[in-house]
Formats: structure tokens, sequence, C-alpha cells
């Protein structure tokens, strides 16, 4: 049994959706980072770094933060969802680093800048909003005739990458500019798996769909 200790993020969203992938038993802890749960000593043992997601696997006693250390646990326990030749194997590395290392943060900063503080701070909207433009195109070419992030395969890549696109209205972004994105989108979208994972811990809106 694992222990899922999450909130309605992007972050969260990656490993609720491949728990449900699996098929995985698992117990949802919600943690409010609104409300400062994630600063609790309880939590600050399984997640030092005090941010969402963690999960605690009860069969191994393996207790992990950071989603992408924790997809790649997943995908390796199951030995699901992780391409077992070299190549793509190594690619799907690749494109959960991007994720992790630019997608997501840069994302994130376009929320807290463009979204929720917009006009405080010109500079950094500019820089953030045109970063999340190139990181677009930088997808839209990867996806360019193949219907995954990797090849052919659906991947832990494409449930990293996914939730961060979910949230595409908050970005300024028009999915129209990027069709390889808003195809690659829209077929994940309606995977029964994803529908469920994304309303983990609780349904707070529809999963957004582009005009
Ligand atoms: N690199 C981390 C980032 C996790 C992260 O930023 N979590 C956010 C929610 S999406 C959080 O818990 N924020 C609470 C805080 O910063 O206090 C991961 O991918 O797991």
């Amino acid at each position: 049994m694992i222990d899922l200790y999450t909130w309605t993020t992007p972050n969260g969203r990656k490993v609720s959706i491949l728990l449900e992938e699996l098929g995985l038993d698992y117990t949802v802890h919600p943690i409010n980072i609104t409300e400062g749960d994630q600063n609790a000593e309880a939590f600050l043992k399984i997640s030092p770094n005090n941010k969402i997601p963690a999960i605690v696997d009860h069969d191994t006693g393996i207790s992990l933060m950071e989603s992408g250390a924790i997809m790649l646990y997943l995908a390796d326990k199951t030995g699901k969802f992780m391409p077992v030749d070299a190549k793509d194997r190594w690619a799907v590395t690749e494109w959960l680093m991007w994720q992790m290392g630019g997608l997501g943060p840069m994302l994130g900063q376009v929320h807290h800048f463009a979204k929720f503080n917009p006009g405080k701070a010109p500079y950094a909207q500019d820089r953030y909003l045109a970063e999340a433009k190139r990181l677009y195109g930088v997808l839209n070419k990867q996806l360019d005739g193949q219907d995954y992030i990797v090849g052919r395969e659906y991947s832990i890549a494409d449930m990293a990458v996914w939730p961060w696109i979910s949230r595409f209205e908050w970005q300024a972004i028009d999915l129209n500019e990027y069709p390889n994105v808003k195809r690659w989108y829209n077929s994940i979208a309606v995977r029964p798996a994803v529908q469920k994972g994304y309303h983990i811990h609780k349904f707070t809106q529809d999963i957004p769909i582009p005009e």
C-alpha cells in the first residue's frame, strides 16, 4: 500500500495520474499548501523540502519527495511507462528532466507573476511569459509526427508534462498556436486514469479543453 501526500496542483497530479494509470492501491493524504500543512513536523519527515507530492511505499519502506523521483520509482517498481529499449528509456529520462528543470519551474513563475500578480513586476512577467512560449514551441516540435513525447509509447514523460499544459489558460497560451501540443493534450485528457487522477484529492474544475 502506498500513501500519497498531495494537493490539487500540476506536481501533485503527475503522481496521482501515474498511480491511476498503474492501478495501484493508494491512500490520499491532502496537504493543504495554502494553509501551511507542508510545514508540519510530521510531513517534513517525509518531504524535507516542504513541498508536495511525496509518497511512502509500505511494501518497501521507501519514502520519497520530488515528483520526478517518485515517477521513476513507480515506473521501476512496476516495469510500466518506461521503455525497455535503452535509447527510448534515456529519451524519457531526458524529457522528464526537461519538465522537472525547465517547464515546471518556468510555468510556475508564469503563474506567480502573470496570473496572480499581474503588473507588479513587468520585467519578470514578460520574461516568464516569453519563456513559456519558447517551451511550448520546443514541445510542439518534439511532438511533430509522433503521438507521444517519446515516439509511440505513452510514458512517464507525458504524465509529467501534461498537468502543466492543463494550465494553459493561466499561462495565456493559445493552444491553436501549438497544434501538435493541442492534439497530444486532447488525446491524453480523455484517458480514464487521467480524468480520475486529475481530480485527486478533490474536484476543483473540469479538465480544461481548448477551443
Ligand atoms: N520539484 C518539486 C516541486 C514541488 C512543488 O513545487 N510543490 C508545490 C506545489 S505544486 C508545493 O508543495 N508548494 C508548497 C510550498 O512551496 O510551500 C517536485 O516536482 O515535486
